[in-house]
C-alpha cells in the first residue's frame, strides 16, 4: 500500500503546529512560569527552545522523513538498530504516559465549557472560582466522567481516521484561538494587576538563575510543548515528500508555539495578580484565574468563556490525537493489528491508566510518589526523564550515527554555516545539556 503524504507543505506545518499547540502552551506553561518565578523561567525556557528544542526538532524531522514510517520503524529504516531503537521505544512509552494525564486535564477544560453552557460557572460569586474548581477536581465521578468523555472523542476520531476533521480544526480553530488569546491579552492588560504581572513575567529576579529546579522545569516544558522526544514529530515528518525543506518548517513551528505560550502568560498573570491568586498555585492556575475575569464581563463573558474553553478543548484534541496515533501506529506495525483494534485497545488502556491521575487531585487516590500526586508524578517522569532521554538519543543518532553528509542533506542546510552549526548542536551541545539536566533532575528527585 502506498503511504499517505501531506497534500502540501502547509498541511504538514499546520498539523505539526496543531500537535505542538495544546494544553502545554496554556495550562502547563502558565502554571510552571507561575511556580518557577516568572521571568527567569521564561528566559531559560526560550533559551532551551532555541538551543535544544529547535535542533532536536530538526533531528526528529530528519529521522521521520528519511525513515518514512512510525517512530520506531523510522529509526530502523534510517540505519538504527540495537541501542538506538531505545529512542523509539521511549517515545512510545512517553506518548502513552502523557496521554494518560493529558486526557484528565482536557476533561477539566470540557467541564468548564459545560459549566458555562449550563450557567453554573457564571453564577459563581467573585473570588469563589477556586472553591468551585476545588470541589470539582476533588470529586470522584466528575473528573472521571469528563476525562472519559474527552478520551472517547479522541478515540473516535483516530478510530474512524477522520483526517478532514483534523485539518479543519487546525485551519480554522487554531487561528481563532490565537485571535481570542490576543484579544484577551489586550483586555488583561487593562486590569489593575497588569503592571505587577508584566514585572513578574518580564523583569527577572536574577537569583532564580542559580536555582536548578528552574532549568529542569524549563527544559521539560520545551520538550513537552514542542511534542519532542516521543515520536510524534518523527511520525508527522514521515508523511513528507523528500524535496521539502525542513528548516523553515521547524522555524515556523517553534515561533508559533512560543508565541502562543507567551501570549497565554500575558492573559493569565494580570488576572492572577488582580485577584490576589497565588502564582504558584500549581496545575489549577488557569482554572482558578480565567473564570474570574470571564465572570466580570457580564453577558459577553459567557460568550467569551464558551468560545475560549471550546477552542482550548479543540487544541487539546489535536494534540491528544497525535499522542494516541504514536501508540496506534506502533501497535499496528508490531502486532499487525488493524487500525480499529489498535485504536480501541490503546485508547481504552491509556484512559484507564489515567484514572488514578484523575482521582489524585483531592479525590480518593491520596498516595504520593516522592511527594508528588499521581498526576504530577507521571507528568514529571515524562518531562524530566523519558522525553529528555528520547530527545538525547535522537540527537546523538542523527549527529553521530548518520554520515555527516546525509545529515546535512536531510535538513536542507547543506554545508552552509547553519548546517555546520546545527550539526554541532545535535552532536554535542544539545546532548550535553540534556545529560547535565538529567543528572540534576535525578539528584533533586532522589538524592
Ligand atoms: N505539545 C502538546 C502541548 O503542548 C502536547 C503534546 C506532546 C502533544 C507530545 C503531542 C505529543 O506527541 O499541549
Amino acid at each position: 500500500m502506498e503511504r499517505e503524504q501531506w497534500a502540501s507543505k502547509l498541511g504538514f506545518i499546520l498539523a505539526a503546529v496543531g500537535s505542538a499547540v495544546g494544553l502545554g502552551n496554556i495550562w502547563r506553561f502558565s502554571y510552571l512560569a507561575g511556580d518557577s518565578g516568572g521571568a527567569a523561567f521564561l528566559i531559560i525556557y526560550v533559551a532551551c527552545i532555541l538551543l535544544i528544542g529547535l535542533p532536536v526538532l530538526m533531528a526528529e524531522f530528519s529521522v521521520g522523513r528519511k525513515g518514512q514510517s512510525d517512530a520506531i520503524q523510522s529509526y530502523h529504516n534510517s540505519g538504527a538498530g540495537g541501542f538506538w531503537s531505545l529512542g523509539g521505544f521511549l517515545g512510545v512509552l512517553s506518548a502513552f504516559l502523557i496521554l494518560s494525564f493529558y486526557g484528565v486535564i482536557a476533561g477539566w477544560i470540557v467541564y468548564f465549557l459545560y459549566s458555562y453552557l449550563t450557567g453554573a460557572a457564571q453564577s459563581v460569586e467573585e473570588g469563589g472560582v477556586g472553591d468551585f474548581f476545588g470541589g470539582f477536581i476533588s470529586g470522584t465521578a466528575g473528573p472521571i466522567f469528563w476525562q472519559f468523555l474527552f478520551m472517547a472523542i479522541v478515540i473516535a476520531i483516530v478510530f474512524f481516521g477522520i483526517k478532514k476533521g483534523i485539518e479543519i480544526a487546525n485551519k480554522i480553530f487554531m487561528p481563532l484561538l490565537a485571535l481570542i488569546l490576543v484579544l484577551l491579552a489586550i483586555y488583561s492588560l487593562t486590569l489593575d494587576g497588569a503592571g505587577e504581572a508584566m514585572n513578574f513575567l518580564f523583569a527577572p529576579d536574577w537569583s532564580a538563575f542559580g536555582n536548578f529546579d528552574v532549568y529542569a522545569a524549563a527544559v521539560g516544558q520545551a520538550f513537552f510543548t514542542l511534542s519532542l522526544g516521543m515520536g510524534a514529530m518523527i511520525t508527522y515528518a514521515s508523511y513528507l515528500g523528500k524535496e521539502e525543506k525542513l528548516s523553515s518548517a521547524a522555524g515556523t513551528i517553534v515561533t508559533f508555539d512560543t508565541l502562543f505560550a507567551i501570549i497565554a502568560g500575558i492573559v493569565i498573570f494580570p488576572i492572577v495578580f488582580t485577584f490576589g491568586i497565588d502564582p504558584s498555585a500549581g496545575p489549577g492556575l488557569i482554572f482558578v484565574s480565567l473564570p474570574e475575569v470571564f465572570n466580570l464581563m457580564g453577558g459577553a463573558g459567557t460568550f467569551v468563556a464558551i468560545l475560549f474553553f471550546f477552542l482550548v478543548a479543540v487544541a487539546a484534541l489535536t494534540s491528544a490525537i497525535s499522542l494516541l496515533e504514536v501508540n496506534v501506529a506502533f501497535l499496528m506495525r508490531k502486532l499487525k493489528w488493524n487500525r480499529k483494534t489498535a485504536t480501541l485497545v490503546a485508547g481504552i488502556v491509556v484512559t484507564l491508566f489515567g484514572v488514578p491521575s484523575a482521582l489524585s487531585q483531592g479525590g480518593p487516590v491520596t498516595f504520593t510518589i516522592f511527594d508528588n500526586s499521581f498526576l504530577d508524578a507521571i507528568d514529571l517522569l515524562t518531562a524530566e526523564y523519558t522525553l529528555l532521554l528520547g530527545g538525547m538519543i535522537t540527537s546523538l543518532f542523527v549527529g553521530w550515527r548518520w554520515k555527516k553528509i546525509d545529515a546535512l542533506r536531510e535538513t536542507g542546510f547543506g554545508e552552509s554555516i547553519f548546517g555546520i552549526l546545527w550539526l554541532w548542536f545535535v552532536r554535542v551541545i544539545a546532548p550535553a545539556w540534556i545529560l547535565i539536566l538529567l543528572i540534576i533532575n535525578f539528584y533533586n528527585d532522589f538524592l
